[in-house]
């Protein structure tokens, strides 16, 4: 199979070479994708240019209808996406029902801010005058999403995008194009207006630096590294593009000495090791009171035990393959970094190639101990199955070794302590924070992103999403039939 460029409502020809796309799971070349440049942007914008004229008369009720219905057809399919998903980037198949499911919940929810899109009215200072604002959609959008999520991530960023009046240009990960061809299929059946929902695909440097530096494209939203996201942040200031980053992540979990430690295992394995790993929400750092530090390790290496690895597909196995070989190079590298820095090795530390793993892209998933808190392993994301125990000896402490990275995604605290529960949640210097749950699982309706190096201030998904693809517009109506100067005739 050959994916090409979705561009005003149709299967484009054009496009650069095409590259293999290859199952972690086996190495199997799944289909061949575009690589496209510079021109191929140019042709999708020029018509989500021209769409969006149209498109940003259309009532946003009724824009949700196409939302609803994408919806729909995502739930139709459920099976089918979450199949390709797994083939395509690793995930278990569990994982990827529920991605799916996160992008179906999606469309439902920002098709109901369809209905709402809340402006404000407010008094104005003037008598006979009217005074409100309303968001107004901005014009072309730029998305760039990552492999470790190829759906869910898209439709945060696409589905808000549209339902206020956008059109959008989308550039996949050049792991995972299989997921953006059948959302493009799914645009298409919902009827969605020909250049609407645009889809170029091909690198970073060559697609997303024609994104970023085209003139109509008004704001770029991105999802991936913190070094490509610098990047990105650098060239579209160059260019005054609204530019809404979400990065890395070294997020943590705290065990205190009065956690239910059943439960802390269930939530550091579930969110450490789910997606091998790969989610910028994942658990990689451990931090726990000294007084139940054996205890814990004890029982993390027990239950690791039962962690099969394996394709994703097979309903019973827990940790399918990373991404490619180069992932499974970067994790082996942090783990030699690890043993080095005199961390002490649990459990895992290595690459699988025994019968059935070795043309797949898999990794032990791997406990270390006595990681000293500035370390590189417990300071850098791995983005791998790798966890790293730091001790600690009060809450306060465990707060400082928290906080002591450059990211802040997302945080975690175990504790029976409700005086502990609220000094975290305040203290924990993170945009998402948990409570007796591991570190992964957001949900769409609430604001996703993070602080520091994570992100600059923008959010994914909830209905702070709509601030990214909306323009405020203060609208002023003076019906006393005089010239009222505001400052001025107030008296
Ligand atoms: C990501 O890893 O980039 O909270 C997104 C979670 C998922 C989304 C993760 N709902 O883990």
């Amino acid at each position: 199979m050959k994916l090409d460029n979705y561009i005003n409502g149709a299967w484009q020809e054009s496009g650069g070479e095409y590259t293999a796309v290859l199952n972690p799971a086996n190495g199997e070349t799944l289909c061949e994708v575009r690589l496209s440049g510079r021109e191929d942007v140019d042709r999708a914008v020029e018509s989500a240019k021209k769409a969006q004229k149209q498109w940003a008369l259309v009532p946003a009720p009724k824009r949700a209808d196409y939302l609803y219905e994408i919806g729909r057809l995502m739930k139709e399919r459920k099976e089918h996406l979450s199949q390709v998903l797994t083939k395509e980037m690793g995930k278990v198949i569990e994982e990827a029902r529920g991605e799916v499911q996160e992008g179906i919940d999606m469309a439902y929810y920002m098709a109901g801010e369809g209905r709402r899109l809340f402006g404000e009215t407010v008094p104005s200072e003037l008598q006979d005058k009217f005074a409100m604002s309303v968001r107004a959609p901005i014009g072309v959008v730029g998305l760039i999403t990552p492999w470790n999520f190829p759906v869910a991530i898209a439709t945060w960023k696409s589905f808000p995008a549209i339902v206020a009046g956008n059109t959008f240009i989308w550039k996949p990960a050049t792991e995972t194009p299989m997921m953006a061809y059948e959302m493009a299929k799914i645009f298409e059946e919902a009827g969605l207006p020909a250049g609407v929902a645009n889809i170029v695909f091909g690198s970073g440097s060559d697609v997303g630096t024609a994104m970023i530096e085209h003139p109509d494209v008004r704001v770029i939203s991105f999802t991936g590294s913190t070094e490509t996201g610098r990047h990105v942040a650098e060239l579209g200031g160059r260019h005054l593009k609204k530019v809404s980053l979400e990065m890395g992540g070294k997020n943590a979990v705290i065990v205190m000495d009065d956690a239910d430690l059943n439960l802390a295992v269930e939530g550091i394995l579930w969110s450490a090791f789910g997606t091998a790993g790969q989610r910028c929400t994942a658990c990689s750092r451990v931090i726990v009171h000294k007084d139940v530090k054996s205890e814990l390790e004890q029982r993390l290496l027990e239950a690791m035990k039962g962690l099969t690895i394996g394709d994703g597909l097979d309903e019973s196995v827990k940790v399918g393959p990373v991404v490619n070989k180069k992932a499974l190079e970067k994790i082996d590298g942090y783990v030699k970094i690890g043993k080095e820095e005199g961390a002490r090795l649990l459990a895992g530390g290595n690459i699988l190639d025994g019968a059935g793993y070795s043309d797949g892209c898999y990794y032990e998933p791997t406990l270390f101990t006595d990681v000293k808190w500035d370390s590189r392993i417990a300071q850098e994301e791995i983005f791998g199955p790798v966890i790293s125990l730091i001790e600690v000896g009060s809450l306060d402490e465990a707060i400082e070794v928290n906080n002591s990275v450059v990211y802040g995604l997302s945080s975690s605290i175990f504790t029976q302590d409700v005086n502990k529960v609220f000094r975290a949640q305040r203290d924990l210097d993170t945009g998402i924070v948990y409570v007796n749950a591991g570190t992964t699982g957001a949900e769409i309706h609430l604001p996703f992103g993070g602080t520091k190096g994570t992100g600059n201030g923008h959010r994914d998904s909830g209905v702070a999403a709509l601030d990214v693809f909306t323009e405020w517009k203060s609208i002023y109506v003076d019906y006393s039939g005089k010239l009222q100067r505001a400052q001025i005739d107030t008296e």
